[in-house]
């Protein structure tokens, strides 16, 4: 019993490490960036953040990031880089803020950036990256990268990938996220409906 005990707590710290990093999409307003001589936006650019929630003392250190766009295609400000852009510009070029781009967990336009361990490698549809940083940048809620993507009828795609954080070592924590962000019900209804579906077997 106390064996089974111990094993349970093993079990428990195991999932509790590897739940201190979690991600998420996070819609950004990007209507700040329609007016800008060089490469504005419009209604029908949408904006995400790959956003990476640490707790629990916890230190983001990587992530590996495969995107899939079937309806839309990613946006690139020409003053912009694979970093975070320069804020100093964004008075004369309000859409530089919405390039697309990848981040290390810090506050976003620091000028602190990633290393990349491959890529990124950008088509209109596609990106994969990895990146990383070696700060110990802690707990919070972080911006690991920014996609807008143009499309006129509503962005279609997935961001699959994995992160690694240093409690839990080596281990991949996955992610799978969907464009356009499921609304919470219909995630619900869908649970429900598969849920239908089995009690009538
Ligand atoms: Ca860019």
């Amino acid at each position: 019993m106390r064996n089974l005990f111990a094993a349970a707590i093993v079990l428990a710290a195991g999932s509790i490490a590897s739940a201190s990093v979690s991600h998420y999409l996070l819609p950004v307003d990007n209507t700040s960036g329609y007016v800008d001589s060089q490469a504005p936006t419009s209604a029908d650019h949408y904006t995400f953040d790959l956003m990476i929630s640490v707790t629990g003392g916890d230190d983001w250190t990587s992530s590996a990031v495969v995107g899939n766009l079937t309806a839309g295609t990613f946006y690139q400000h020409p003053f912009g880089g694979d970093t975070e852009p320069n804020s100093a510009l964004f008075g004369s070029f309000p859409a530089l803020a919405y390039d697309s781009f990848f981040a290390a967990p810090a506050a976003l336009f620091d000028n602190i950036n990633p290393g990349f361990a491959s890529g990124p490698v950008w088509t209109d549809t596609t990106v994969t990256a990895t990146w990383f940083d070696t700060p110990d940048t802690g707990d919070g809620d972080y911006t690991l990268a920014r996609f807008t993507i143009y499309a006129p009828g509503g962005p279609v795609g997935t961001l699959v990938g994995s992160s690694t954080a240093k409690l839990s070592g080596g281990d991949l924590i996955p992610f799978n996220l969907n464009i356009p962000i499921p609304a919470p019900g219909s995630a619900m209804l869908l649970g429900l409906a598969g849920l239908a579906i089995r009690r009538r077997r």
